[in-house]
């Protein structure tokens, strides 16, 4: 065989990990089976339902609607598309956080909304003043972000939903990283918080499941008519999905890895990445680095391009925001052994 995949022993600023072995297991399994096609490939639906039953456990909904999408960034877009559909309005826009992921920029762009874009507070979360300003009688979503991308802030969920609702919009929450951490923690984020239509998670990020994998979940099966199209040729008549052939290796996955892990097994994970989180934030800071201190597993630190560019060069898969801060995603391959590795490192490279 050609070519070896990444090892992920130096990989700190990706939100994807080595899957779970009984998620890895059941996606070569499942590898050849087509979720898109349920009437024909039963098993791999059932493991749908079994998944998304799973989803809608961890982010307190009793009768969830939802599927197992590609990932984060189809979620994202078909949120929004449900959004569109229902509005009433001809112009119809979308209000995110400043924090939001660019899939919402790709959603924006191939559904033809208003991308609305508000500025934060100084902690990075959701200013909901902000928010509420651009909203108008055309808003048809308003999203929040539960663990964002760049600094794993939780947004004030119960109140972007508030708000949502009184100018007649959907609300949608983007858990994409954030949903398999945040049921451990005090954040008030999910469907039990807050009055949210639709949410993405993604089982391929801190679900510990192959890639592809993302998740979407609604409170109401409904919500999904505004997306159902016919299939004539099919055994099922309608279809919701963006994509029509899906890999049900990312379906039989997420069923695996939540049969196993949730939810003790995901509490001792979040608990080992919030500590290393931790600990890394603590060595750098000892360091003199202005470190963002951790809110979930994810420490983004102020770095020189000198020190950046060392420490690529030294084989560590690490990547920078707009404003030139590291981030240190602590993924469950992000072991101590390899923060300290990292830290010995940066012992080692800092510019004297
Ligand atoms: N929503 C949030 C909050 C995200 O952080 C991401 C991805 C998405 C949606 C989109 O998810 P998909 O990429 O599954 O469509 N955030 C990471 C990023 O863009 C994705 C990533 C993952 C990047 C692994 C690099 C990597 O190695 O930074």
């Amino acid at each position: 065989m050609r070519g070896q995949p990444q090892e992920f022993d130096r990989v700190l600023s990706s939100m994807c990990t080595e899957p779970h072995p009984v998620a890895r297991e059941a996606a070569e399994r499942f590898l050849a089976t087509n979720p898109g096609d349920p009437a024909t490939y039963q098993t791999v639906a059932d493991l749908e339902d079994e998944a998304i039953a799973g989803l809608g456990e961890l982010v307190g909904l009793d009768d969830p609607a939802g599927y197992i999408a590609s990932g984060g960034t189809e979620a994202n877009i078909q949120a929004v598309r449900i959004a569109r559909n229902r509005a009433v309005s001809s112009t119809p826009n979308v209000v995110v956080p400043e924090s939001a992921h660019f899939s919402f920029q790709k959603a924006a762009d191939v559904l033809s909304v208003e991308l609305r874009v508000a500025p934060l507070t100084d902690d990075w979360t959701a200013d909901v003043g902000a928010v509420r300003r651009f909203c108008d009688e055309d808003t048809a979503l308003v999203v929040g972000v539960a663990g964002t991308t760049e600094y794993g802030r939780v947004d004030p969920i119960p109140e972007l939903a508030d708000l949502a609702h009184d100018v007649g919009a959907l609300c949608h929450v983007d858990a994409a990283w954030g949903g398999f951490v945040l049921p451990f923690t005090d954040h008030e984020w999910n469907f039990e918080h807050a009055d949210i239509d639709t949410m993405t998670i993604d089982p391929h990020k801190m679900g510990a499941a192959a890639i592809p994998a993302g998740g979407l979940v609604a409170r109401d099966g409904e919500l999904f008519d505004a997306l159902a199209v016919d299939t004539p040729y099919l055994e099922s008549a309608k279809q919701a999905t963006l994509t029509g052939t899906r890999s049900g290796a990312g379906v039989a996955s997420t069923a695996a890895a939540m049969a196993e892990l949730w939810p003790d097994g995901y509490r001792e994970q979040y608990e080992r990445s919030q500590a290393n989180a931790e600990w890394v934030a603590g060595a750098l800071a000892e360091r003199g680095f202005d470190v963002v201190d951790p809110e979930l597993p994810l420490v983004a630190v102020p770095m020189s391009d000198e020190l950046f560019e060392s420490l690529r060069e030294a084989d560590w898969r690490v990547s920078r925001t707009a404003d030139g801060k590291l981030r240190i995603v602590c993924m469950p391959h992000v072991t101590r052994d390899v923060l300290e590795a990292f830290v010995a490192d940066v012992d080692r490279l800092l510019p004297t």
